[in-house]
């Protein structure tokens, strides 16, 4: 976990020096704490065992922040960080959930209010003295304020895939006490919802006291919160609680069942329970006479209710109860189902590693194909490919499909929907590519119809196979555009266009929401991890769980297809 701290450190250096104006560090700095944030290899173990040859190794990292890396292994501090925060002493944290606020605005607001942290910029821009500033306005100090309320609104949750790591680390910790016999994360976590409020833990062990004395003295633990014999409560550094409790073996059962939760699906639960004159709570399920009759297992008690066990995904209430009640329950797609990866990023736009890398660490994790889909058309930022340089690329696929034998490549790009809805490369090009992704990147705050209309004509483009990240919404930092989703969706079905499921761990879009309605308008759906690093790859698990909790099955989602099928599919999907 050394890893994220050091990872945040970096991004903020990056602010730091986007306020100096620097012009190279910024986006180094900032590549570097992305990489790392989502690395899986421990930095500390990196260096431990290879010094600071073995960190220059690593893709982006050269001796500077290597040096950094080695400081603050061996300090817990990095002075050139230290510095830049005694030159402006930001709480940088708390500004980062508000959207529209740069490096550049902080530094005007510090240098001519002395706002430090969010509290200060609110009190501020209430106040309206933000509007006085040179290049501010009154338009920019609503849009704080409305940033500011958005942000409040997520505060607490963290993002499903910040807290994987996180659980998986504790997992095996906790799993690998002596007398523990079982560990099972539940709650919100286990549902797989998009953002995680604390983490839920139940264990089971011959010694109770063992797990909990441990559980307190984790070394990443800032606060213990409870400590008993049965039940503990922490707060790590990076600020989320974690729940442990140790559960005997005849219960284990009701306590998953009763910790995964949702709470509306438990209290619907409970009724059924109820009306049996029966009662349901953690212990177990209990008759009449308060004898226990199900609780060992969480099959044990759907079943004894008349339901049939389903997916945690499933448990928000959302009809699973009655049509569980009916063994109507439809079969939800399955993780192990989807072959291959759609969206992807390389060398060849703004991806940090190269299309053999790439394919190599999918085929890794067991991907059968994956699509490169680098940026086309003018997003200049985000380095898109000329005409020869595509040209360049498919002849590099071309070759590394001869060479690799356990996946295969698909030719893809992302192209931008212009304002107007029309697609920014010729269709003679689009024509050659093995899968075309449209998306927006640009002009977001456009009215509501017009927005629709713009992703309604892109759909009717005969060559764009797949809307990437439809919403445009990024968790905790801004709401998607204005858009009638229905008619969008409408468009998609009739046109036989696939609407994506991005899988990058702050997109999730669309979301399990959004997944389900689509699904039901007939729409199909893929995912793509929209991976700018090899590093990223594994993410395709976030967008498959929120597909799942959207209800979609093997037939909706078009990574269930083999290479085969998929790219002859693409020939023919599109109906004009
Ligand atoms: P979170 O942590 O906000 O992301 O969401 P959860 O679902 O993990 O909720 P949390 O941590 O408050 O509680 C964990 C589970 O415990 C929850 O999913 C269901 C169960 N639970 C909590 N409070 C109640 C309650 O009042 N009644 C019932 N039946 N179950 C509850
Ligand atoms: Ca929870
Ligand atoms: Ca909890
Ligand atoms: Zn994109």
């Amino acid at each position: 976990m050394l890893n994220l701290k050091i990872a945040k450190i970096f991004g903020q250096m990056a602010e730091y020096y986007t306020m100096k104006d620097d012009k190279f560090r910024p986006r180094a700095y900032e590549r570097v704490a992305r990489l790392i944030e989502s690395m899986e290899e421990d930095l500390e173990d990196i260096y431990e065992k290879g010094g600071l040859k073995a960190l220059m190794q690593i893709q982006g990292i050269g001796q500077g922040l290597a040096e950094h890396i080695e400081e603050y292994v061996k300090t817990g501090k990095i002075a050139t960080f230290e510095k830049l925060k005694h030159e402006a002493p930001l709480d940088l944290d708390s500004f980062s959930a508000v959207e529209g606020v740069g490096p550049k605005m902080l530094m005007a607001l510090y240098k001519n209010l002395k706002i430090k942290n969010l509290k200060d910029l609110e009190k501020a821009a209430r106040e309206g003295k933000v509007r006085s500033l040179p290049r501010f306005g009154e338009k920019t100090e609503q849009n704080i304020l409305r940033s500011i309320r958005l942000s409040r609104e997520h505060q607490g949750r963290f993002l499903l895939g910040f807290v994987s790591p996180i659980v998986s680390e504790i997992r095996e910790k906790l799993a690998s006490v002596s007398g523990v016999s079982n560990v099972v994360v539940c709650g919100s976590f286990r549902r797989r919802r998009e953002t995680v409020g604390d983490i839920d833990i139940l264990a089971e062990a011959k010694d109770s006291r063992a797990v909990m004395e441990y559980f307190v003295s984790m070394p990443n633990v800032e606060k213990v919160l409870a400590k008993g014999e049965t039940k503990s409560m922490i707060r790590l550094d990076v600020g989320i609680d974690v729940d442990l409790r140790v559960v005997p073996k005849k219960s284990f059962g009701a306590a998953m069942q009763y910790f995964t939760g949702g709470k509306d699906h438990n209290v619907e639960l409970r009724k059924i329970a109820i009306k049996k004159g029966w009662k349901l709570n953690e212990y177990g399920l209990f008759d009449k006479s308060n004898r226990q009759i199900a609780g060992r297992s969480e099959e044990s008690i759907y079943k004894k209710l008349g339901l049939v066990w389903m997916p945690p995904e499933m448990r928000e209430n959302r009809g699973e109860i009655s049509l569980a009640l009916a063994h109507k329950l439809p079969k939800i797609v399955e993780y192990s189902e989807i072959l291959g990866d759609l969206q992807m990023h390389s060398t060849y736009s703004d991806g940090a590693n190269s299309i053999e890398e790439m394919a190599l660490a999918a085929a890794r994790l067991g991907r059968k194909y994956i699509a490169i889909t680098d940026h086309v058309g003018h997003l200049k930022i985000a380095g898109a490919m000329d005409v020869a340089t595509i040209q360049k690329q498919w002849c590099e696929i071309e070759k590394l499909n001869k060479k690799l034998k356990n996946i295969r490549i698909l030719k893809g790009c992302e192209v931008d929907i212009n304002p107007d809805g029309t697609i920014a490369l010729e269709d003679k090009y689009l024509a050659k590519f093995d899968v075309v992704l449209a998306s927006i990147h640009s002009n977001f705050k456009m009215k509501k119809a017009e927005m629709t209309q713009r992703i309604i004509r892109a759909i009717e483009n005969p060559h764009v196979d797949i809307i990437a990240h439809p919403t445009g919404r990024v968790i905790h930092q801004r709401a998607g555009y204005e858009l009638y989703l229905d008619e969008v969706f409408k468009a998609a079905a009739r046109t036989g266009t696939v609407i994506e499921a991005n899988c990058y761990p702050n997109r999730l879009d669309l979301n399990d929401v959004n997944i389900r309605r689509a699904v039901e308008a007939g729409v199909r759906i893929s995912f793509g991890t929209d991976s700018h690093s090899k590093n990223q790859l594994h993410n395709l698990e976030l967008g498959i769980a929120q597909a799942r909790r959207g209800w979609a099955t093997k037939k909706d989602v078009i990574n269930c297809m083999t290479v085969d099928e998929l790219t002859k599919w693409l020939k023919s999907h599109k109906v004009s």
